[in-house]
C-alpha cells in the first residue's frame, strides 16, 4: 500500500513516482485520489500514537489531497521499500525516490507499507475490495 503524500501531489510528482513503480515491473491493481479524513489518519499512523511528531504527522497527512496505490509485484514489499529510500530524506541514497525529491522527514513525499501484514490493514482503512483489481 502506497501513499504519494501531499507534498509529492502539491509539486506534481505523482506522474514520476508512478512511471518508477511501472518501469521497474510493478503492477499498479488499485489507484485513486482522496483527501484523508481524521479517522483514516489515525487508523493508519496508530504505531505512532504518543510520538513527540504524531500530531503533526496527522495534521500533515490529512493536510491535502494523497493519492493510494495498491501495488503489487514480486517481493513487493522489499522491492517497494528500497525504491523509496530512508525515512529520513537527508539519509536517503540519490536514485531513491525520497534521496531524488525530498530533504524533509516531515515531507518525505511518499509511505509505503513496511510488510504484508501492515499492507492488508493498511488498503482495508483507503479500499474497498471491488476497488482493487486482478
Ligand atoms: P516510513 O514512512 O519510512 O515507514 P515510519 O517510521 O513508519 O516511516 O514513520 C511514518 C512517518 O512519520 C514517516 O514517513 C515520517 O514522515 C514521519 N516521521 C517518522 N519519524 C519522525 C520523526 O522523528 N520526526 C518527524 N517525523 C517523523
Amino acid at each position: 500500500m502506497v501513499l504519494l503524500k501531499p507534498d509529492a501531489v502539491s509539486r506534481g510528482l505523482c506522474g514520476e513516482v508512478i512511471r518508477r513503480f511501472e518501469q521497474r515491473g510493478l503492477i499498479i491493481a488499485g489507484m485513486k485520489m482522496l483527501k484523508v479524513s481524521p479517522q483514516q489518519a489515525k487508523r493508519h499512523y496508530q504505531e505512532h500514537v504518543g510520538k513527540p511528531f504524531y500530531p503533526d504527522l496527522i495534521d500533515y497527512i490529512t493536510s491535502g489531497p494523497v493519492v493510494a496505490l495498491a501495488v503489487k509485484g514480486n517481493q513487493a514489499v522489499k522491492v517497494l521499500r528500497t525504491m523509496m529510500g530512508a525515512t529520513n530524506p537527508v539519509d536517503a541514497l540519490p536514485g531513491t525516490i525520497r534521496g531524488d525529491f525530498a530533504t524533509q522527514m516531515e515531507n518525505n513525499i511518499i509511505h509505503g507499507s513496511d510488510s504484508l501484514n501492515n499492507a492488508t490493514r493498511e488498503l482495508d482503512i483507503f479500499f474497498s475490495k471491488e476497488e482493487i483489481y486482478e
